[in-house]
């Protein structure tokens, strides 16, 4: 018989990606939308109407609409994806963050519960990197102590030690994935990545000056999304409920980063200065960029902002993977950075153009409203 699973969070990058994966093992899959004054859910638009695939409205902070829904599903499996998964934005709304990313774990595990489920549903836990925040050891692995560095990552380790919990005083099937920062075409477009590619695409197609932001050292253990849900999946396949560290093992900082989307995108960038004052300026275009209106070589096309630092900031991420990869089969190389990097901004070239594409029909629709004078 097909397994149902149950996704909270599914809006978003990692949900997307795992409903594709879980729908094509042929699991009944529903998932958890709020209420929003926009109703265009961009990332899984292609997956509502087919078949298997069913949304329901509840919220994480709302423990009765869990309860409820987990009553209706009666899900094999639960992945707890949802969250306000911002760091910078933690430190804006603390309080909304402990509410969804601490709390929220709470309540699905009393859903759970509440619904007698606990011999039966295995819950995954999205865990984080951020656990380790001021490091105290290079690389981090399952056994490395946690130092939390963020109203973010303290909400988080709440609901890895509450996910804990549940599984030894209630012997339920609950695990944490502790994942390191993986990226993609459907990254939301304020982590650094996703803005950098972004920027790159638009300042090559001269839409776009200058890209501002804040730490440049900061290091990140980067992956690719799609590969990450396949591990979510494999954990609660595993014999027993375990923790586990999920990672590249290869280290980048966020210059490298820029350094190559960059490169990708056409534009060769040479570095200046140093801290705040540091520059990313133009060095050598592509011949067929060097053409277009807009960037030059010699053109200052990236600058640090104070906007983008953070009270506290993590700044050296490196996972060992090596238990997921002993116990569970999973190859944490499937997709090397520079694969990443280039499939982003490849992405993010067409995006940009196509979005300029749909901004000169607006622009033929708004002529010829205004001059047809339709409201009148
Ligand atoms: P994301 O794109 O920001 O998606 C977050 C999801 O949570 C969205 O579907 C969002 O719904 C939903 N959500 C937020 N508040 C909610 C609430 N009150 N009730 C119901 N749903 C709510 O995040 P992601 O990158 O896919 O990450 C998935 C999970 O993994 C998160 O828990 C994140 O903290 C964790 N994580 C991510 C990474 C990473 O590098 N991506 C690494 C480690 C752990 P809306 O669309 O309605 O906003
Ligand atoms: O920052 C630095 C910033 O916002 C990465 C979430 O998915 O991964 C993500 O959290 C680094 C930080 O991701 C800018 O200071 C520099 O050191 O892309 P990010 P994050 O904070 O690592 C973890 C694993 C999660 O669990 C989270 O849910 O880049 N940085 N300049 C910048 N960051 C941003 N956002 N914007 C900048 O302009």
């Amino acid at each position: 018989m097909a397994k149902t699973a149950l996704i909270t969070g599914v809006t978003g990058q990692d949900g997307s990606y795992l409903s594709e994966f879980l729908l094509a093992k042929g699991y009944e899959v529903h998932g958890i939308i709020r209420r929003s004054s926009v109703d265009y859910r961009e990332r899984i638009a292609h997956l509502e109407g087919t078949p298997h695939f069913h949304l329901h409205y509840a919220d994480m902070s709302d423990s009765m609409s869990l309860v409820k829904l987990v009553g209706k599903v009666m899900p094999d499996e639960i992945y707890n994806l949802a969250a306000q998964s911002h760091v910078q934005v933690s430190f804006d709304a603390p309080e909304f963050t402990a509410d969804v990313d601490a709390v929220g774990v709470l309540r699905v595990l009393e859903a759970v519960r509440t619904n007698h489920l606990e011999k039966t549903c295995k819950i995954y836990q999205a865990s984080t990197s951020e656990l380790y925040g001021k490091v105290e050891e290079v690389p981090q692995s399952e056994t490395t102590p946690f130092h939390p560095y963020s109203p973010y990552a303290v909400a988080k380790l709440y609901g890895y030690w509450i996910i804990k919990e549940y599984r030894e005083a209630y012997d339920m099937f609950c695990c944490s994935g502790i994942l390191f920062n993986h990226e993609s075409e459907r990254r939301g477009e304020t982590f650094v990545t996703r803005k950098i590619t972004l920027a790159a695409a638009r300042i090559a197609q001269g839409k776009q000056k200058c890209l501002y932001l804040g730490n440049l050292d900061s290091l990140r253990d980067w992956g690719y999304a799609k590969d990450y849900v396949e591990c979510m999946w494999l954990i609660l396949q595993h014999k027993t409920p375990e923790d586990f560290v999920i990672a590249t093992g290869v280290q980048h900082s966020v210059r490298e980063f820029a350094t190559l989307a960059f490169h990708h995108a056409g534009i060769e960038l040479r570095w200046e200065g140093q801290g705040i004052e540091e520059k990313g300026i133009v060095e050598n275009l592509t011949p067929t960029l060097s053409s277009r209106e807009g960037v030059k070589v010699g053109d200052v096309v990236v600058a640090v902002s104070p906007d983008f630092y953070r009270p506290t900031d993590v700044v050296n991420l490196l996972g060992d993977p090596s238990k997921a990869k002993r116990e569970l089969g999973w190859n944490p190389q499937t997709t090397s950075f520079e694969q990443l990097v280039e499939l982003m901004v490849t992405h993010d070239m067409k995006k940009v153009a196509a979005d300029d594409a749909a901004a000169e029909v607006r622009k033929v629709n708004l002529a010829e409203f205004l001059e047809k004078g339709i409201d009148k």
